[in-house]
């Protein structure tokens, strides 16, 4: 989804080197909580601050950004005109929380395997831990915490709302890439695993239209032909 959103940038501006950012919310995590809030991501000439509404950066209510679907109290997508929310670690106000830390993401490095049975948000492995699902309560939360964090419209499952979305989801591709070159993986599930686990199987195909023939998941452990980072030090 990334790099489909990348090449529309790079068509849409007429500039094949554009690049998603990420945000590299491990560093902030590593600061105190109460400094968290002010860093350079959040300045005015990049994603802006918080507040219900945001009113600093270039999506602050006034400008012309606006919040056009919203996720209703039972899931469903409803049609809303307002400008964009955002609660800096307000979630719990009498539990502050921070982001993730360096070492909560160096610790989902470690992890020898990429998924396990039963391939849920129950399993272990290193994509349930970057997830941010298990295990519960003391597990390190990295993406779905970042989700958190930030609050507002980040919450709910219309959270790509929110422009910040696509920069923390490039951190999570990046923190993937990194695990991918920390040594051989294996992606799992097999081909012989049931159909019911498509379109996750290895040799399954993902919906593109990169290329002509949509690539497998197995394919896509390889992304050096689409796209490199600058630093995988995360
Ligand atoms: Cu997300």
């Amino acid at each position: 989804m990334m790099i489909l959103l990348e090449f529309q940038f790079q068509r849409v501006l007429g500039d094949a080197n554009f690049g998603i950012p990420y945000w590299d919310w491990a560093a902030d995590g590593d600061l105190p909580i109460d400094e968290q809030p002010n860093q350079a991501v959040w300045a005015d000439d990049c994603m802006g601050g918080s507040g219900t509404p945001v009113t600093t950066g270039p999506f602050a209510a006034g400008g012309p950004f606006q919040i056009r679907i919203e996720t209703g109290s039972t899931g469903q997508m409803i049609s809303v005109n307002r400008p964009l929310e955002r609660g800096f670690g307000s979630f719990d106000p009498f539990n502050p929380f921070g982001l993730p830390a360096k070492a909560s993401v160096a610790a989902v490095l470690t992890q020898t395997v990429y998924d396990q049975a039963q391939w849920n948000a129950s399993s272990g492995g290193f994509r349930n831990r970057v997830e941010g699902w298990v295990p519960a309560l003391t597990a390190p939360h990295l993406h779905n915490l970042v989700h958190v964090w930030v609050g507002g419209d980040m919450g709910p499952s219309s959270s790509p709302n929110d422009p910040v979305f696509y920069l923390n989801h490039c951190n999570v591709d990046r923190i993937w890439q990194a695990w991918l070159s920390a040594a051989p993986r294996t992606y799992v599930p097999a081909p012989t695993q049931p159909a019911s686990l498509a379109p996750h199987r290895r040799n399954d195909t993902i919906h593109s239209i990169l290329t002509a023939t949509a690539p497998t998941n197995q394919q896509m452990m390889n992304v050096s032909q689409f796209y490199t980072y600058d630093n995988l030090n995360v």
